[in-house]
């Protein structure tokens, strides 16, 4: 009996090492440490043996068995690692590693400025009003003050349409009849951004389209102290505390009177330098009263209303603000430009 375990020990280890896979293994355990394994039978056995063979046939008997689980174990064991390395070779996916950054958009450099300066505004409690690309001469010029063949239209140049009387807007300025109609006879407190057109030649400061940031208050007793006072507003909030600013006569026929604001050239502190011109100043924008003929025009009666208007382009301000020396840089698509905002 002794031998006969033993040999079955031999038997069952080198089947073992023989089982390729989880199936082959099961059979194993079947056939080796099931319930009509041959080992179970001796076990059974044991009380028919004599009393003086019987403990050390139990204590062989149950030597091969738990040698037989612990080197099934060990086989299952070395099976589950061999197929985690092979799928590991398979998928070739490592987990671990940080995942790839995503490209990130971002807003487009003259629209993050028009954001900020609207923000500003905002702040400062302006609404925004929106109005049209493509106007009548009327709302562009005649409204304004400006009627056929006044001289003052050639300030700019102007992309017609191939519908007579309608034309690319070259200002945001028929914004301001827009919404005074809109509004007659309440208070005004607004700011119109958008797209402005010039059939202009293009260079460094000038481009054929840009934004412009148009601004209109109306009101009982509004006076050119409040203009300037908002402006100034502005431009501490916009470009920095300390900056200083000076306002200059100007024209404009759609205001009076008028008045350009320049504020103190950052890069050279107003000692003089090439983005001044060696003037100290750089000039921002446009401004003024709203002329009595415009307020007429927007449904509201000049000996009792007063406002002022202004209107600024944001990628000048933007080039001023980030020393941008090419306009042509907002709508060149470069992305070396681009990603720099
Ligand atoms: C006007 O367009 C007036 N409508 C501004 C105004 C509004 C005055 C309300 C009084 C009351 P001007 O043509 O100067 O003014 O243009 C205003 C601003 O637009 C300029 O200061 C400049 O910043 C910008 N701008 C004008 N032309 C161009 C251009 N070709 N390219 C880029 N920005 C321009």
């Amino acid at each position: 009996m002794l031998k006969r375990l033993d040999e079955l020990e031999r038997e069952g280890q080198r089947e073992l090492a023989e089982a390729r896979d989880e199936e082959a293994l099961q059979a194993w355990k079947v056939k080796y440490l099931g319930r009509s394994a041959e080992l179970g039978r001796v076990l059974d056995g044991l009380r028919s043996v004599s009393k003086e063979e019987r403990p050390a046939l139990g204590k062989r008997s149950n030597e091969v068995k738990r040698a037989f689980e612990t080197a099934l174990e060990a086989r299952l064991g070395s099976l589950a690692s061999a197929r985690l390395e092979h799928e590991l070779q398979r998928e070739r996916i490592d987990v671990t590693l940080p995942g790839r950054p995503l490209f990130r958009g971002r807003l487009h450099p003259a629209t993050q400025t028009l954001r900020q300066i609207l923000a500003i505004w905002a702040e400062m409690g302006f609404q925004v009003y929106r109005s049209r690309d493509v106007e009548t001469d009327a709302y562009n010029f005649e409204l304004l003050n400006m009627p056929a063949h006044h001289p003052a239209r050639d300030m700019w140049d102007t992309f017609y349409t191939t519908t007579p009387g309608v034309v690319l807007r070259t200002h945001t300025s028929p914004g301001q009849i827009h919404v005074m109609r809109e509004r007659a006879p309440e208070p005004i407190r607004v700011v119109l951004p958008g797209m402005c057109y010039r059939y202009e030649q293009v260079t460094a400061r000038a481009e054929i389209q840009f934004n412009q940031i148009e601004g209109l208050a109306v009101g009982r007793n509004i006076t050119f102290g409040d203009l300037k006072g908002t402006l100034t507003a502005f431009a501490r909030r916009y470009f920095g505390h300390d900056v200083r600013t000076r306002f200059r006569a100007a024209h404009f026929p759609f205001t009076e009177p008028s008045a350009e604001m320049d504020i103190e050239c950052f890069v050279c502190s107003g000692t003089g330098c090439p983005v001044c011109k060696h003037t100290g100043w750089l000039e921002i924008l446009g401004s003024g009263m709203v002329h009595p003929t415009v307020l007429a025009n927007g449904g509201y009666d000049p000996e009792e209303f007063s406002g002022f208007a202004f209107g600024m382009g944001s990628e000048r301000i933007s080039m001023l603000k980030h020393r941008i020396e090419d306009i042509r840089a907002f709508w060149a698509n470069d992305l070396r430009f681009l990603e720099q905002f």
